[in-house]
């Protein structure tokens, strides 16, 4: 009898333990949310590469913006092995099986092509990637002459990454004479 007694008064502080414990982890979520907003970036974009021109490449490409700098990473799979170009394109339309959809290079500011960061160059105009013997490549870029999400004219959303079959001379106008398109992706605001 007396033991039995016991049990129910402690019961409550049992519950009370449970209810407790269940509060602090959901404090502790919480505070991870809170602590994970602050980081994210204020501005993101991407764009997926599909194959173009049945060539079976596929990627990805990001673009994120901290303060006035725009960080573009883009990474390839099944290319074959040596240089390719890499472009943004005018128009987000990766429809047309040999990517033509997406119009010609990039290029608010009504220049020549080139090469980055030399002279004149398209602002779509980023280069060339290196693919190696297992068909992956990765290229990284960092500028202030591209928006994100701002809807000017050099806002990239909406436009498009395409990859060639070729590289880039840099010289030729006014695409750099690099070949068939074998990638295509159009860029969109990240969720
Ligand atoms: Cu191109
Ligand atoms: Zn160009």
């Amino acid at each position: 009898m007396k033991t039995r007694l016991m049990s129910i008064g402690a019961m409550p502080i049992f519950l009370l333990l449970i209810s407790i414990s269940i509060l602090l982890v959901g404090c502790d979520r919480a505070d991870q949310q809170a602590g994970i907003l602050p980081i994210a970036p204020a501005n993101q974009a991407n764009a997926m590469i599909g194959s173009s021109n049945d060539s079976g490449v596929t990627g990805m490409a990001v673009f994120t913006q901290n303060g006035d700098q725009i960080t573009f990473t883009v990474e390839i799979q099944g290319a074959s092995p040596g240089l390719h170009a890499v472009h943004i394109h005018e128009y987000g339309d990766c429809s047309a099986p040999d990517g033509t959809s997406a119009g010609g290079h990039w290029n608010p500011t009504d220049v020549a092509h080139g090469k980055w960061g030399e002279g004149e160059f398209h602002l779509g105009d980023i280069g060339n990637i290196t693919v190696g013997e297992d068909g992956t490549g990765r290229f990284t870029l960092t500028t202030d002459l591209w928006e994100i999400g701002t809807g000017s004219d050099v806002d990239v959303v909406g436009q498009s990454i395409i990859v060639h079959a070729d590289a880039d001379d840099f010289i030729s106008q006014p695409s750099g004479a690099a070949g068939a398109r074998i990638g295509c992706g159009v860029i969109v605001l990240s969720e």
